[in-house]
């Protein structure tokens, strides 16, 4: 019998944290340093030729980059922050993560055991601020007292983020416990646990397919992978389905596909939202059904909907959270995609017309209404035609991204993984960070944010994150209408002609852009966005370019005067 293996040379507990994340393969993380962690910080220089950290300009862009990691990589995004002004700046980060449903780990540096309660400086109690529950902000927060048990939280918090619903959890790290030596050991690498769908749920899907004549999937969430995708194509195709996305997950599915349908979220294409309200069964697969996905709880009429529902999710706490379905599987994308692949279809089916009609549909609606001088759609349709196919495309809260949403065309996961970086929390200041994080993890793909003249503020000193790191193929478009224009545009729904609090100063955005080292331009007018596009393109460096655009110009469909003239009719 070979003796147990010798416990490792005690070392400091914030050696050992960096040592645990290195065996869970990160080799990323993303941060604002605090005098709170010093001994992690320590371990990272100890071990620099293994994992880096990024040190970012405020902790809500450090704790998007960690959420975009999480995205991109389906592992927990992670993210280092010193107590309590730098976790409350990082909390948005969280809050998306959880609205989100991406996994994620926020490490808090806290006081020392012996101030603890005295309200000592920066003290927070996390535990209260981070709340964890069914609403909130963390899955869990844990807070470690014992350096021999630092492993175990670290596990724990691997398992609680990846596993089920995925979700941030925080890992509150004492200043005294972080010095204090240990012989504790590394633990191995942690999988998820998956799950499969009972075979009685999908026998009974099957039977409603079977009746169903007019069906629809919406398709979206977290836990998917590049054989989930394919396998849930598959099934698609053995039956013939209309595949529609959740609300910012259009990169479930190949939207190039002749099944593909649309996406079901904000702004969306009017014949889609019919054709959901109009089907006979909705099989959701993956997504919550939240506000956004189910057009404010009325596409499916909360808490029953008149079409009959299916709902796989890999949580059994989303599964009846809002709707009375008729029938809910709990399961892993890849084990319920590779199972759905499996039920054998009829030799036809009675939705044929229906899918291509739903496609038709789609399509149509890929036809921009030209909009002058400056046109976003032409915007977008030229980015898609000059970048690569694996293009990453990311942005945050405004009116401005309905353009990428309307006339983007993801690849599907299947083919790049994902290629939609954008927060279903709509976080203003989301994009840019993790456009600056997709494109230092993945060097050799191109990144494009897309961002509002507000909400490219919000996080705009992450220029110099992506600057100081040696980003390259990184392009950043802002749009600029000088106004924060969705507010604007309920503002003038609701109290017509009454502006308050929505216009904007702004700087010269290309001139910001070159302070931090970028390219920058300015450009107002359609036909020069295209050789701005292709001096991108071969410079090689990280570009900004200003799009000034009229105020007037509020979504893909309509105009701030039209919003007002209607609502003053009313
Ligand atoms: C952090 C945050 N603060 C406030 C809001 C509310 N909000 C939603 S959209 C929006 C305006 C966005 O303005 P801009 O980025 O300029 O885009 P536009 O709507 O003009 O296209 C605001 C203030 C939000 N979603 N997130």
């Amino acid at each position: 019998m070979s003796a147990p293996a010798a416990p490792p040379n005690p070392r400091p507990a914030g050696h050992v944290l960096v040592e645990a994340l290195i065996a869970q393969g990160v080799h990323t993380c993303f941060g604002v340093p605090g005098e709170s962690y010093l001994a992690v910080l320590d371990g990272f220089h100890e071990h620099r030729d293994r994992i880096r950290f990024i040190a970012c300009r405020q902790e809500g862009g450090a704790a998007f980059m960690a959420e975009a990691q999480g995205k991109l990589s389906g592992r927990p995004g992670i993210c280092f922050v010193t107590r309590g002004p730098g976790a409350t700046n990082a909390s948005i980060g969280v809050h998306t993560a959880f609205q989100d449903s991406t996994p994620m780990i926020v490490f808090v540096g806290q006081v020392a055991s012996d101030q603890r309660d005295r309200e000592a400086f920066q003290e927070l109690d996390y535990r209260q601020f981070f709340g964890p529950g069914t609403l909130g902000m963390a899955k869990w927060v844990g807070e470690v007292h014992d350096a021999d048990r630092l492993p175990e939280y670290v596990a724990r918090a691997f398992h609680t983020a990846m596993q089920g619903r995925p979700g941030p959890v925080v890992l509150v790290l004492p200043e005294d416990m972080l010095t204090t030596p240990t012989g504790a050991p590394v633990l191995p690498r942690i999988e998820p646990v998956v799950a499969w769908p009972a075979p009685g749920g999908l026998r009974d899907l099957r039977t409603m397919l079977l009746a169903a004549q007019r069906p629809i999937v919406i398709a979206g969430g977290f836990g998917w992978d590049a054989g989930a995708a394919a396998a849930l194509q598959r099934f698609a195709e053995n039956w013939q389905l209309p595949v529609a996305c959740g609300w910012r997950f259009q990169d479930t599915f190949d939207n190039r596909h002749p099944l593909y349908a649309g996406d079901v979220g904000i702004g969306i294409n009017p014949r889609l939202a019919a054709r959901v309200r109009d089907a006979d069964l909705v099989i959701a697969v993956g997504v919550r059904l939240g506000e956004m996905t189910t057009g404010g709880y009325t596409l499916l009429q909360a808490p029953r909907p008149a079409q009959k529902l299916v709902h796989i999710h890999a949580g059994a706490e989303e599964l009846g959270r809002v709707y009375a379905a008729d029938l809910l599987l709990q399961a892993s994308m890849a084990c319920a995609a590779r199972a759905l692949e499996t039920l054998a279809p009829p030799p036809a089916v009675a939705w044929a017309a229906h899918a291509a009609a739903a496609r038709t549909d789609y399509e149509a609606n890929l036809v921009a209404p030209a909009i002058e001088p400056l046109d976003l759609a032409v915007v977008v349709k030229t980015l898609q035609r000059l970048l690569p196919e694996s293009t990453v495309f990311t942005s945050g809260a405004g009116n401005y991204s309905g353009w990428l949403h309307r006339y983007c065309r993801h690849p599907g996961l299947q083919h790049h993984g994902r290629t939609q970086l954008a927060p279903t929390s709509g976080a203003m200041g989301y994009g840019l960070p993790a456009a600056v994080a997709a494109a230092l993890l993945h060097p050799e793909r191109t990144v494009v944010n897309l961002a509002g003249d507000g909400d490219f503020l919000m996080t705009g000193q992450e220029l110099a994150t992506a600057t100081g790191h040696g980003a390259k193929r990184l392009l950043s478009i802002v749009v600029d209408n000088g106004s924060y224009g969705t507010i604007r545009m309920h503002q003038e729904r609701e109290y017509p002609g009454r502006v308050s609090g929505s216009d904007l100063y702004n700087p010269d955005f290309a001139a910001y852009a070159r302070a931090f080292g970028w390219q920058g331009e300015f450009l107002d007018h359609t036909p020069d966005f295209e050789p701005a596009l292709r001096r991108f393109m071969e410079a090689g460096v990280p570009t900004l370019l200003h799009l000034k655009l009229d105020t007037d110009v509020s979504t893909t469909r309509t105009t701030l005067s039209a919003i007002r003239a209607a609502a003053q009719r009313a």
